[in-house]
């Protein structure tokens, strides 16, 4: 069956491991699903619901787009764009904002943990995050919605926003449910340094994550540095639970090597934890270093990334306009 697939990634730097195992890998794979027809969009609104410095962000959003290009995806078989060049992306926030409950936002986990203890200090605009990218992905009837393990509630929350509205305005089926897309196996990628916390772009410290542009150097220097255990490498029959740093490490060999855990496992059984991470930082040479180059690459050329953008805006908003107008009919504007 052919899926309509929206994604977004936010423009805030240092794209990493997590990001791509959890999400733009993926978005390959159905991009390159000839059935599937796929918008992925580089959500520069949510961005700034943190503090952005505005040199920095316009560097970022060409950085995420150039990110998607190396990964492999394509501009003339996925629509490419940055969200604040389609304006009825926030409009429909607008209306979906008022048509979300406080007690359905107030539930979100990710907003308690960005916001940390001081929560009166939060922007409203990370408060209501999910309602934006609900709108982000009703607006385009997407079916399918690839994204990491982390964005789950706010998937569900979506449903639940799409049906509300569904409701209120007598229109069954008119703003389409999606399903999430979300890998089985490691769809959570954990700090190399903590393996309770995910992998994230806002850790201070960069020895937490393989950021997609670190050189070969780099990798094998966070490899090495990587935290692990006192205990052996474990073997096919050894519960991970309470190894959550050697569960992750393991995790990455067996995404990246197209192998299951049993069968790394049963690779490195016994070995010394030193022969496995060499060999983990190779096979993290070989997949990352090529994508973390031609990002470099690309950026050079300034011009031909806004072209992408541009191109993929033109084509966003006719979609777009089409929906938020068959919106405002329903709502009475
Ligand atoms: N550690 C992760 N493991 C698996 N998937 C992940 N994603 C993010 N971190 C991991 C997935 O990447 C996609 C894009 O994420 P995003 O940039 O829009 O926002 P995020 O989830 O907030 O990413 P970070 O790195 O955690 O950023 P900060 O530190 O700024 O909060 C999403 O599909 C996400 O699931």
């Amino acid at each position: 069956m052919s899926k309509k697939i929206f994604s977004g990634v936010q423009p805030t730097g240092n794209l990493h491991l997590g990001n791509y195992l959890g999400a733009i890998k993926n978005f390959v794979e159905l991009q390159n699903d000839k059935e599937n027809q796929c918008i992925y969009c580089v959500v520069d609104l949510h961005s700034i619901t943190v503090k952005q410095d505005a040199k920095i962000l316009k560097r970022n959003i060409r950085e995420t787009t150039a990110t998607f290009i190396a990964s492999g995806l394509n501009p003339e078989n996925s629509i490419i764009f940055n969200q604040s060049t389609v304006s009825a992306h926030a409009e429909v926030a607008w209306i979906l904002g008022c048509v979300s409950r406080m007690g359905w936002l107030s539930r979100m986990t990710q907003f308690k943990e960005k916001a940390g203890k001081d929560k009166e200090k939060a922007s409203v605009g990370l408060y209501v995050y999910p309602v934006l990218m609900a709108a982000d992905i009703l607006l385009y009837d997407a079916t399918h919605v690839p994204v990491g393990e982390d964005q789950k509630q706010h998937l569900e929350l979506c449903r639940d926003i799409a049906q509300k509205f569904n409701n209120d305005f007598n229109a069954p089926n008119f703003l389409k449910v999606p399903e999430p897309l979300i890998q089985k196996q490691f769809s959570r990628i954990m700090s190399l340094k903590d393996g309770l916390k995910k992998m994230s772009k806002s850790d201070p410290s960069d020895l937490s994550r393989i950021n997609l542009t670190d050189d070969k150097d780099l990798i094998i220097n966070k490899i090495k540095k990587s935290k692990t255990d006192t205990l052996p490498m474990p073997g096919i029959n050894d519960d991970l639970k309470k190894r959550p740093e050697v569960q992750n490490l393991l995790g990455i060999y067996s995404n990246l090597s197209n192998q299951s855990i049993d069968k790394v496992k049963d690779e490195f059984q016994g070995k010394n934890f030193s022969i496995f991470k060499d060999k983990l930082s190779e096979l993290l040479v070989d997949k990352i270093d090529p994508i973390g180059k031609r990002i470099k690459d690309l950026l050079k050329d300034e011009n031909y990334l806004d072209k992408i953008l541009a191109k993929g805006s033109q084509k966003a908003n006719n979609l777009a306009t089409k929906k938020i107008n068959e919106i405002k009919t329903l709502v009475g504007f």
